[in-house]
């Protein structure tokens, strides 16, 4: 795919991706941003993402997002680029793409069925949506500010490039967006290694109250409405959470709870190995993912979420 190819003919052009738009999501919308505005400077072009973070807030581009929570108001975008996701998880921006003549799908979740959209383009292998941007534009286009943003993308989805989804080519795409210049060291701790203490003293009483299953091989921490009151914490505290608790010597499965509203319970799973396909188990609930990591929210009693959860992870182990 050529992406400029599949907009030059289009006036209003609208970027969008998941809701809890991660490291990827954001990469990935304003690195194409930054391509699109210097190709068409005539065009009118837009991102659309929830609110990222504060640990994103010094990267280029973060004052262009729109995070408004309705957009039936605005007029219509001539084509709309949904990144990192299938369109029921764009939340308020799905409202644009519906609206939009045209769409474009740009994807590396092995749950997007790439059928959503009038043009897709959905690789399972890539590492991250935003090796994908690289795929699809001019390279003699590319700058620090593109390269950075590209290069975040990629970082925060492979773990700064050590899980499996980590090929020679992501590495090679990785060296040559260095090759622009930027503080990458800095770049990459401020968005994806610097935590609060807040989020350290979370992650501290989340694993002392870990449980563990199957001899060790799975283990599960939580965070109930209780828990999360009376740490004032957001969302973004919980950030990092899951891959602390898989890190755990002998473990193949780790998950995290998360009562996202009382009695809704947002559950991310990791997996250390291929005996497991947290994919799967994903789907089984109505969320998505990779076959090693994966989330869904389920309205379910804490107790009965875990031992479902636990009897089915102990299925695949044991298979
Ligand atoms: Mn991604």
């Amino acid at each position: 795919m050529d992406i400029y190819e599949e907009v030059k003919s289009y006036q209003r052009i609208g970027i969008g991706g998941h809701i809890r738009p991660d490291g990827d999501c954001i990469g990935a919308s304003l690195g194409l941003y930054f391509y699109l505005k210097k190709r068409l400077p005539e065009a009118d072009i837009f991102v659309f993402l929830e609110r990222p973070g504060n640990s994103f807030r010094n990267i280029p581009g973060i004052e262009c997002i729109h995070s408004e929570e309705d957009y039936r108001d605005w007029e219509a975008m001539d084509v709309f680029i949904a990144l990192d996701t299938v369109p029921e998880r764009m939340g308020a921006a799905l409202d644009l793409y519906k609206r939009a003549e045209k769409t474009i799908n740009i994807d590396h979740h092995i749950s997007n069925q790439a059928e959503d959209a009038m043009v897709n383009y959905v690789v399972p292998k890539a590492s991250a949506t935003s090796e994908l941007i690289y795929d699809v534009i001019d390279k003699s286009y590319l700058d620090a500010t593109i390269a950075q943003l590209l290069y975040m993308g990629m970082a925060h989805d492979t773990g700064v490039f050590h899980y499996s989804n980590t090929s020679p080519k992501t590495l090679r795409v990785a060296a040559d967006l260095l090759e622009y210049g930027f503080d990458f060291p800095k770049l990459i701790d401020e968005t994806f290694y610097e935590k609060t203490y807040l989020q350290n003293q979370i992650l501290g009483r989340i694993i002392l109250d870990s449980r563990r299953y199957l001899d060790g091989r799975i283990i599960i921490g939580a965070a109930d409405y209780h828990f999360i009151k009376t740490y004032d914490a957001k969302k973004e505290d919980f950030e990092g959470v899951v891959n602390q608790l898989r890190i755990t010597e002998g473990v193949e499965c780790a998950v995290f709870l998360y009562e996202k509203e009382k009695g809704c319970f947002k559950c991310s799973l990791r997996a250390s190995s291929d005996l497991v396909d947290v994919a799967k188990i994903a789907v089984e609930f109505g969320g998505g993912g990779h076959v090693r990591a994966s989330g869904f929210d389920a309205r379910m009693e804490l107790s009965v979420l875990e031992d479902k959860l636990v009897e089915m992870i102990s299925k695949q182990i044991t298979a």
